[in-house]
């Protein structure tokens, strides 16, 4: 039976990797942070299977210990800062957890093998945020990166932190290139999830109306439980390798919103939605979009749910989950 350790096991794309590699028979680690972590028990119901481990990022000790316990085939390293916005206001704290912390995590899967005799393949979780202020259109792995957030800077210092393992002791890492992935499951400070919530309340009177940002902004959004499997695929390559993973098609702020309340019926939702400069970010990244030729040619990767069954499907849910809290129909 392989095993896997996952940093992030609490966030997003933890749970849908633990379900993944479950369903393929993995004994599966995942490691969460916090003395009194409020997740905990949200992931014993989703994921009772998973055996729990505490540690930190920014703690190697940690990490060396959770290894040992689970003497991993695979380690996929999610954990993060992952909230962009955020990262500026807590730019040293995102640097620690979201940059040196992958340097921490590498070198306790080094440390563990140089140890113990055991390979480990390494997974980063890289992301379209290090393109930034994009140099070509669409972005593909030979794109120059030119991050625009603390968190987009850390992120490239990971990134190139696991080449330059994979390069100096020859370690099986990974580096997965991820245009934005949402699902039900996305936190609600991300604007699909804020959209999708907000939208559910509206349409059942608990809500007037919404504040964003920036609605000229464009990501490339896929579907997270599409993309967990193309995690899994890189590590069972045989040589590791980076690779963007993306849709190739990308939709403004606008058509998220256009998406989203025609599926409550609304056409026009320029009366509930308004604009506030507390959400605009001090540099903003304009133009996502993603080349993932690499992945479908090479692990044979498609996305195989679209912009508007994503947006449904996550507008569906909250309409279930603020009935279920309101009691209204
Ligand atoms: P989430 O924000 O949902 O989850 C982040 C996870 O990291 C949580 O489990 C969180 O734990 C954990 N974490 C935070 N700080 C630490 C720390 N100091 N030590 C250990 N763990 C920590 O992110 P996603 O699931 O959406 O994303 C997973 C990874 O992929 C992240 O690295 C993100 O940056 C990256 N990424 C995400 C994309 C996306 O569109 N979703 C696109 C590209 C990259 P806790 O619950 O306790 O806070
Ligand atoms: P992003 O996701 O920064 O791309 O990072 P987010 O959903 O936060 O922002 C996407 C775009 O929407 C614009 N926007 C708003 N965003 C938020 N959160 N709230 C608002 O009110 C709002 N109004 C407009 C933003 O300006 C931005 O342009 C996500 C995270 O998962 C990262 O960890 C990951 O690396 C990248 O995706 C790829």
């Amino acid at each position: 039976m392989p095993r896997a350790l996952i940093t992030g096991i609490t966030g997003q794309d933890g749970l849908y990797l633990s379900e993944l590699l479950l369903s393929k028979g993995y004994e599966v680690y995942g490691l969460m942070r916090g003395q009194n972590n409020p997740k905990r028990e949200l992931l014993e119901q989703l994921v009772p299977d998973v055996h729990i481990l505490t540690g930190d990022l920014t703690d190697l000790a940690s990490l060396m210990r959770a290894l040992a316990e689970a003497r991993p085939d695979e380690f996929y390293n999610l954990g993060a800062i992952s909230f962009v916005a955020y990262s500026w206001e807590n730019a040293h704290l995102t640097t620690e957890v979201t940059g040196t912390g992958v340097l921490n995590a590498l070198e306790a899967v080094r440390l563990h093998t140089l140890a113990t005799g055991q390979d480990v393949r390494f997974y980063q979780a890289s992301s379209s945020e290090m393109f930034g202020k994009v140099q070509t259109v669409p972005q593909n792995e030979d794109t120059l990166l030119w991050p625009r957030s603390p968190y987009g800077v850390a992120k490239v210092y990971g990134h190139y932190m696991t080449i330059n393992f994979r390069e100096s002791y020859g370690m099986h890492a990974s580096s997965g290139v991820l245009f934005n992935h949402e699902s039900p499951r996305r936190g609600p400070e991300f604007v699909t999830r804020k959209v999708s919530q907000a939208v559910a309340r509206i349409s059942l009177g608990l809500q007037d109306g919404l504040v964003l940002g920036n609605l000229e902004a464009q990501r490339d959004w896929g579907f997270a439980g599409d993309y967990v499997e193309a995690m899994w695929l890189m590590l069972q390559q045989d040589a590791a390798d980076d690779y963007v993973i993306s849709t190739g098609v990308t939709h403004t702020i606008r058509a998220l919103l256009d998406a989203a309340f025609s599926t409550v019926g609304i056409d026009d939702w320029t009366g509930y939605v308004t604009q506030d400069p507390r959400f605009v970010r001090p540099a903003e990244v304009d133009l996502l979009v993603g080349d993932s030729t690499k992945a479908r040619e090479r692990l044979g990767w498609a996305p195989k749910v679209g912009f508007e069954e994503l947006v449904r499907m996550m507008v569906e849910s909250d309409l279930a989950e603020q009935r279920r809290i309101s009691g209204r129909s």
